[in-house]
């Protein structure tokens, strides 16, 4: 067992939780809620986010239908959004992680159970529309087959008993607190991933906390480690951002010694809420300068606890000036960590030196190195003539 994976605890089943946890559902319920709301009047602006995360969907409406003084009551209000919300469910994105922790475990022979306060009708049509997943898990339970949903611990000592295992010897993956409290309730191993930025700091009774399902080590709870891992990289789906370069805070040269070609997070919401806050790596382009290695995060530097999600790309060359204003393009090909706090300045600049270690040397492998001419940083660049 390695030093920094130290074996917390062996288990050998594990119960997830779907909205939140392995679906990125609050982005569509939002939607779903904005466009409802506007019939009576109101504005939806997310501030109910936080009673609604891990509720059972009566709960979640009692605290929309108060907090918005619906003249409805909450029966009527249900009844009225639900057929709302599963037209919407075939548009729900898997959460960055999720298919691969499902096809890893399942992989292994590793029994799996989905426990969610969803009807299980609604979590069957959920997950109907990702490949595999249905299969993958041997219990799938709902919020309709227990009395009480979480925070009790009924719905997972179902599943455990359904599983035919000890409450002890299960890892619960949840994203709510609710879902938490039940889960240690229950007995059994937590692990939090909060879907809701900044409440790490609420999830204390969770046995770990981890910023997204890309940093969750299996071997740490005696379950098979992952095999993609490859030179202290995650190879992911690239994707692609790009911008002129803007001033961030001013920091990266002048406090860091690390001057990062920062990109403008307006247009991007969307884009930024399905990537996880973390240290990713992959080829930028400058419009007028060339192709180079980069290294960046995103988030909100818990080190100066940045009000805003920023996007801070380190270009790995030395550039004799500042290019503010050009045009920047990004294919992100692979993860490296999640962002963390740091006990001095200089710990935070040797963690950051060490990404661009590794990103330099990961992008060399083909498995990078062939983006490097990917067609979004070789094509046209906005503003260029097109001939066609
Ligand atoms: N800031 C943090 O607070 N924690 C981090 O773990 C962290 N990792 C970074 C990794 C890379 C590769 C880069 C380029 C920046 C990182 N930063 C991190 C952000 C850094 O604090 C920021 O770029 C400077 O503060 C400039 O605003
Ligand atoms: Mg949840």
């Amino acid at each position: 067992m390695s030093i920094t994976n130290p074996l917390k605890k062996s288990v050998s089943a594990i119960i997830l939780d779907l909205d939140g946890t392995l679906l990125n559902t609050d982005g569509v319920v939002a939607n779903v809620l904005r466009v409802f709301l506007v019939k009576y009047g109101k504005k939806w602006d997310g501030r109910e986010a936080h009673r609604i995360v891990g509720k059972t969907p009566l709960e979640a409406a009692a605290a929309i239908v108060e907090d918005y003084e619906l003249p409805c009551a909450t029966d009527d209000f249900l009844s009225e959004i639900k057929p709302m919300f599963s037209e919407h469910w075939c548009n729900i994105k898997s959460l960055p992680g999720a298919n691969r922790l499902i096809k890893h475990l399942h992989g292994h022979g590793v029994p799996m159970a989905l426990a969610s306060n969803s009807p299980k009708a609604s979590i069957e049509q959920k997950i109907s529309y990702h490949q595999g997943w249905k299969e993958s898990f041997s219990v799938i339970i709902g919020g309709d087959e227990v009395r009480i949903g979480k925070p009790s611990p009924e719905i997972f000592l179902e599943a455990a008993k359904r599983l035919n295992v000890e409450p002890s010897s299960c890892l619960v993956v949840e994203d709510s607190i609710p879902g938490v409290t039940a889960g240690k309730t229950a007995g059994m191993e937590v692990v939090a991933v909060p879907s809701l930025q900044k409440q790490a700091n609420l999830y204390t009774s969770a046995d770990e906390v981890i910023n997204s399902l890309l940093d969750l080590r299996p071997e740490k709870w005696g379950l098979p480690p992952f095999e993609d891992w490859i030179d202290s990289t995650l190879p992911l789906e690239p994707w692609c951002i790009g911008g002129p370069v803007i001033k961030g805070y001013g920091r990266g040269s002048k406090v860091l010694g690390i001057p990062t070609a920062n990109l403008s997070t307006e247009g991007y919401s969307e884009l930024l809420s399905e990537h996880p806050s973390g240290v990713y790596f992959g080829w930028a382009r400058l419009s007028t300068r060339g192709i180079y290695k980069m290294v960046m995060s995103i988030g909100w530097n818990p080190y100066f606890n940045n009000p805003e999600k920023t996007i801070e790309p380190w270009l790995l060359h030395d550039f004799d000036e500042d290019f503010y204003g050009e045009e920047l393009r990004i294919v992100v090909v692979g993860y490296i960590r999640p962002e963390a706090n740091f006990p001095t300045l200089e710990s935070l600049v040797e963690k950051i030196h060490e990404d661009g270690r590794i990103a330099e040397g990961a992008l060399e492998l083909p498995l990078y190195s062939r983006y490097r001419t990917d067609p979004y940083l070789t094509g046209p660049v906005k503003g260029d003539h097109h001939h066609s």
